[in-house]
């Protein structure tokens, strides 16, 4: 019996188009696969740890992002000089360009992810929630697609009635939204930001949806390989978050039960593998006040947040990401069903304020690193490097695991209170808050909670 012989291949060097830890994130499962990395940098990363973790490094422009980091031509000729099969583009920056996956695949380079067609289309989010819908994944009440008159508007809110929200379709994450309370309101809002839009994205296009006051954020990690394979990896909470930053993550989320999750797993492998998506992906749910969840969009990368849905499946996702890239399908990938088993929690680390949340860029004096049963750093941060004022704030990501989600926070706080970071404010003593908290505790929590802890 011949097994069907798949075209996949091995590679040999990767190139990963991104900094900090989730560089160093990447250079560990390439290192884990036996794959040699190039990194790049800015001229402000020179001493950055993921250049000194790769096995070659090349300085591609100055320390501002649309010079360096997002700057196509510098990368692509980096990948050309070092002889590279493939880029790994992280999260942010490039990793959900359509035009540089493109121009990836056509200068010989594998692009880890989707193809530049499904990230272009997850990026349409109205198009990409009609889709949803068509394959029977729960939307919520809006519009069938692209507003087309502030009278259609109006029709359309007096049907859902109204708090409702206008969307960006060229938005996402947050930006390009304004909440409509009541009729009156809806044709100026519509106006300013159909405006924004523009300006913003280069399209004005909106849609329209039931607004929803105090959701939970819950959004499930997928894997799916070449070949319409599709396997869902349970799904995180991520409801405490502020001004559209996450802060905290964990999986499984408190809120959802066995039945929801194998419901919502179902229609999503059915829709995902319709979809033509592959690689890893996170679909997005808001979840309304009795419970239920709804789609809200598609995130066609992997997420800083993603190491919680490691622990609980025992899966590498980063490595499956490459090893999905070079044509292995996922039965060869995932040792056997995916199950999940006890409980993760996330706290990203950020240079900044504990109170106020302003940046607090600079010299790290002194640096201790907590570890013991259960607990996860990833990091790009050492004693006496320099956290430079021109990227996110996320200076390290600290995980735990738990047989439970008691046991989870426990770990954290054990963690929390043995990490040492001195010379710069970082937001751990927010998180030793959120920890004694007990509505955290009881799980009991939507995105509104972190209002609470602002000063
Ligand atoms: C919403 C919403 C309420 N109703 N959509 C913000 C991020 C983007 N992905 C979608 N967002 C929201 N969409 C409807 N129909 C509230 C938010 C929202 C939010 C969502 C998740 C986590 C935090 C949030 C904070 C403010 C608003």
């Amino acid at each position: 019996m011949g097994r069907l012989c798949l075209p996949s291949v091995r590679f040999n060097k990767i190139l990963i188009a991104n900094r900090g830890e989730i560089a160093v994130r990447v250079i560990c499962a390439c290192k884990d696969l036996g794959i040699r990395t190039v990194a790049v940098y800015s001229e402000a990363d020179r001493y950055s740890s993921h250049v000194r973790f790769a096995d070659q490094a090349i300085c591609i422009g100055p320390a501002k992002s649309a010079r360096s980091y997002l700057d196509v031509a510098s990368i692509i000729s980096a990948a050309e000089i070092t002889n590279v099969d493939a880029v790994h583009p992280g999260y942010g920056f490039l990793s959900e360009n359509a035009g540089f996956a493109e121009v990836c695949e056509t200068s010989g380079l594998k692009f880890i992810g989707p193809r530049p067609e499904v990230i272009r289309l997850m990026g349409i989010k109205e198009r990409a929630r009609a889709f949803m819908r068509e394959m029977g994944v729960p939307v919520l009440p809006g519009s069938p697609g692209v507003l087309k008159s502030p009278e259609e508007a109006l029709e359309l809110a007096a049907e859902i009635g109204y708090p409702v929200i206008l969307k960006a379709s060229a938005g996402g994450g947050g930006r390009g939204m304004r909440i409509v309370n009541q009729p009156s309101e809806l044709p100026s809002l519509l106006a300013q930001a159909q405006q924004e839009a523009s300006a913003a994205f280069g399209s004005g296009d909106m849609y329209l949806e039931k607004f929803i006051g105090a959701p939970r954020h819950i959004e499930f990690q997928l894997l799916a390989d070449e070949y319409g394979n599709v396997e869902i990896l349970g799904e995180r909470e991520c409801s405490i978050q502020r001004r559209h930053q996450k802060l905290l993550e964990e999986s499984p989320s408190p809120a959802v039960n066995d039945r929801q999750r194998a419901e919502i797993s179902t229609a999503l492998r059915k829709a995902i593998a319709a979809s033509g998506y592959t690689n890893a992906g996170t679909v997005e749910f808001l979840m309304d006040e009795t419970g239920k969840l709804y789609f809200i969009e598609v995130n066609a990368r992997v997420q800083v947040e993603h190491p919680v849905s490691e622990f609980v499946t025992g899966i590498d996702i980063v490595k499956s990401q490459i090893r999905i890239a070079q044509g292995e399908t996922l039965p060869e990938i995932l040792p056997g069903p995916v199950t999940l088993r006890g409980h993760s929690i996330e706290c990203r680390i950020n240079a900044e304020n504990p109170d106020t949340f302003v940046p607090s860029p600079g010299r790290i004096t002194g640096f201790h690193l907590p570890g013991g049963i259960g607990v996860r750093v990833d990091t790009w941060a050492y004693t006496d490097c320099v956290i430079p004022p021109y990227y996110d704030s996320l200076v390290a990501k600290l995980v735990t695991y738990g047989s439970d989600r008691g046991e989870a926070i426990r770990r954290m706080q054990r963690a929390l209170s043995m990490f040492i970071v001195e010379g710069i404010h970082t937001s751990i003593p927010m998180h030793q808050r959120i920890m004694a908290d007990p509505d955290f505790q009881a799980g009991n929590f939507d995105t509104n909670f972190i209002k609470r802890f602002a000063k």
